[in-house]
C-alpha cells in the first residue's frame, strides 16, 4: 500500500510540471536566440562581403574640393574707397549709379587702373565680376581688360541711340580664360549734359573665369576714349573674386 500511495501522490502532484514547462520554453527561447543570432551573424556577413565588392577598387579622396569656394574680396564702393587700387579714384555724386571706381578718361588704350589679389592656392578656379559702366557719349572707343598685364579682351561702346549692334568684344585672352559679356542695359544715369540733353549711359556685367591661375591674378583697365571725362568715361562697380573648384556654383 505505502507504494501504491507514493505513486498515487505522484501523479496528482503538479508543481514538477511546472519545472518540466519551464525547462522546455527556456530551451525554446534559447533554441530561438541561437537560430536567430545565425541569421545575423551570416547577413552581416553577407553585408560585409556587399561592402567590400562595392567599394574595392573605388579612390577614396582626402579632400573636399568639389565643394570648396572662398570669395576673397568684393567691393561695392560705397564707402568712398578704392583700396589696392592703383589709381583710387571714386565718385557717388549721381544716385543712380551710387559709388563707383571712376571715373576714368582714355589711356590710349594701356593699363592704367589695376589691382592684384591673392588667390587660395587650393582652388583651381578665380573668377572674377564685376560690372562695367560705360557712361555718356562713347564713340565705339574701346574698354580694355587686362590679365596679368596682358590685354585680354576689349570691349566697344557707343551710347548713341541705335548703335548698339555695332558694338564688338575683341577677345585675346589665353585658353585658361574665359570671359563673358552680359546683355547691356542702357539708361540715363546722370553725368555729362549737353545743352538740357543728358547722355545715356551703358552698363555690361562682366564674368572672368581662370583655370589654374596660380597664387595671384592682376585684372588691370584702360580704354580708348579721346575726349574729356565730361564728355566720356568708364567706371567700375561691385567687383567680386572667389577662389573656387566649382565655378558653376558662382
Ligand atoms: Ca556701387
Ligand atoms: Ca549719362
Ligand atoms: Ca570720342
Amino acid at each position: 500500500m505505502r507504494s501504491w500511495t507514493v505513486c498515487k501522490s505522484f501523479c496528482v502532484e503538479d508543481s514538477g510540471a511546472v519545472t518540466v514547462d519551464w525547462t522546455l520554453l527556456t530551451a525554446a527561447v534559447v533554441g530561438l536566440g541561437m537560430a536567430g543570432s545565425a541569421a545575423v551573424i551570416m547577413g552581416a556577413d553577407d553585408i560585409s562581403h556587399d561592402i567590400s565588392n562595392q567599394t574595392s577598387g573605388q579612390a577614396v579622396s582626402t579632400e573636399f574640393n568639389s565643394t570648396y569656394q572662398n570669395v576673397s574680396f568684393f567691393d561695392d564702393f560705397e564707402d568712398g574707397q578704392a583700396l589696392g587700387w592703383s589709381v583710387a579714384q571714386t565718385d557717388n555724386t549721381e544716385a543712380s549709379l551710387g559709388g563707383i571706381l571712376g571715373r576714368f578718361g582714355g589711356t590710349g588704350g594701356a593699363q592704367m587702373v589695376h589691382k592684384t589679389w591673392a588667390l587660395d592656392p587650393n582652388a583651381s578656379f578665380a573668377v572674377v565680376e564685376f560690372d562695367l559702366h560705360a557712361i555718356d557719349t562713347w564713340d565705339l572707343e574701346a574698354m580694355s581688360i587686362f590679365l596679368n598685364d596682358a590685354l585680354a579682351s576689349q570691349r566697344t561702346f557707343s551710347t548713341h541711340d541705335g548703335d548698339f549692334e555695332r558694338q564688338q568684344v575683341i577677345d585675346s585672352s589665353p585658353s585658361n580664360v574665359a570671359i563673358t559679356y552680359g546683355a547691356h542695359s542702357s539708361a540715363e544715369n546722370g553725368y555729362s549734359v549737353r545743352g538740357d540733353v543728358k547722355s545715356h549711359d551703358e552698363t555690361v556685367a562682366v564674368r572672368i573665369e581662370v583655370s589654374d591661375p596660380g597664387s595671384s591674378l592682376k585684372l588691370g583697365f584702360g580704354s580708348t576714349l579721346d575726349q574729356s571725362i565730361g564728355d566720356e568715361s568708364w567706371a567700375i562697380d561691385n567687383m567680386r573674386v572667389t577662389s573656387t573648384n566649382d565655378p558653376e556654383s558662382v
